[in-house]
């Protein structure tokens, strides 16, 4: 079965070393270089759709890094990988060969930190336009790449196999995704044994790839001093989604980035460009217990 295949059968495909260890250290690099970009700021920062979310973490009672945002702007490596053909090679069985890109997103889980997981949900959750995202189920694809060892002690992305024919079922939808906890009976109350859970081991350059609808979450950090570096990127068929995202693919061919931001996930883009500051953020609305 190919990944694509694996992918339309049960929601989810994990393809093992994706990237060679070079790759994954000249990405490692670029990651470091992100950081330092963010390091001048106090709280969460946007300008355009480069977004760097910072909080003040209740425990570490320190600031901490937790997204990177559309990183793609200020680092060439994450541009040219953004476009790689490898992604076009796997999603172009599904997407075809005009595809856009609509997050670049890479997820930090600071050990010790107390907001480093994700409540159980559908990433369809997010995506509200049925005018500007159409085909929700096929048109999608996300993709999480591993840039260091991720299991169950640094909160390796968990999700359940063949959820993703369950439609959507409202889980977490309570409040944001970073507070609160990752609760087995969330799963119950929707007729799902918390047993089916697939916790996904992933080794430095492997890449996991999930649709719209598969359930999915993480737990914290665990461990003692190893962070999760895990890069998420969104692509889809350009058709179904012609007033949104960035190009990645024009009849095969990578299309880099252009002078211009395009409205990705980022809504206001055109109306508040930034930059700004969003000093109030999602950790204020259940404060930390
Ligand atoms: O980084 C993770 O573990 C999960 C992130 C996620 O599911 C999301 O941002 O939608
Ligand atoms: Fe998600």
């Amino acid at each position: 079965m190919t990944p694509t295949e694996h992918l339309s059968e049960h929601g989810y495909a994990i393809v093992r070393g994706f990237l060679k260890p070079d790759e994954v250290a000249e990405l490692l690099e670029a990651l470091e270089r992100v950081k330092k970009a963010a390091e001048p700021h106090h709280a969460t920062w946007r300008d355009r759709n480069l977004l760097f979310e910072i909080i003040t973490d209740p425990v570490l009672k320190q600031k901490v890094l937790l997204q990177a945002h559309w990183a793609a702007w200020i680092e060439p490596v994450l541009e040219r990988h953004r476009r790689d053909k490898r992604y076009f090679d796997l999603l172009s069985p599904l997407l075809g060969r005009d595809i856009k890109h609509l997050t670049q997103q890479i997820h930090w889980k600071p050990p010790g930190a107390k907001f480093t997981y994700y409540r159980y949900h559908q990433d369809v959750r997010f995506r509200e336009q049925p005018e500007v995202y159409k085909n929700l189920e096929t048109s999608w694809i996300t993709t999480g790449l591993a840039l260091n060892r991720q299991d169950g002690e640094n909160g390796a992305l968990q999700l359940v196999p063949d959820s993703h024919k369950m439609g959507y079922l409202g889980l977490s939808s309570d409040g944001p995704i970073m507070t609160g906890e990752m609760r087995d009976a969330e799963l119950r109350a929707k007729g799902i044994d918390p047993a089916r859970v697939l916790q996904c081991e992933l080794e430095p350059g492997d890449l996991l790839m999930w649709t719209l609808y598969t359930i999915h979450g993480s737990n914290p950090n665990r461990s003692a001093d190893r962070d999760r570096l895990f890069m998420l990127n969104s692509y889809v068929r350009a058709a179904d989604t012609p007033e949104r995202g960035e190009w990645a693919f024009r009849d095969g061919v990578p299309v880099p980035l252009g002078e211009e931001p395009e409205i990705c996930k980022y809504e206001q883009l055109r109306e508040r460009p930034g930059p700004f500051y969003i000093e109030d953020d999602w950790t204020r609305d259940k404060p930390a217990a």
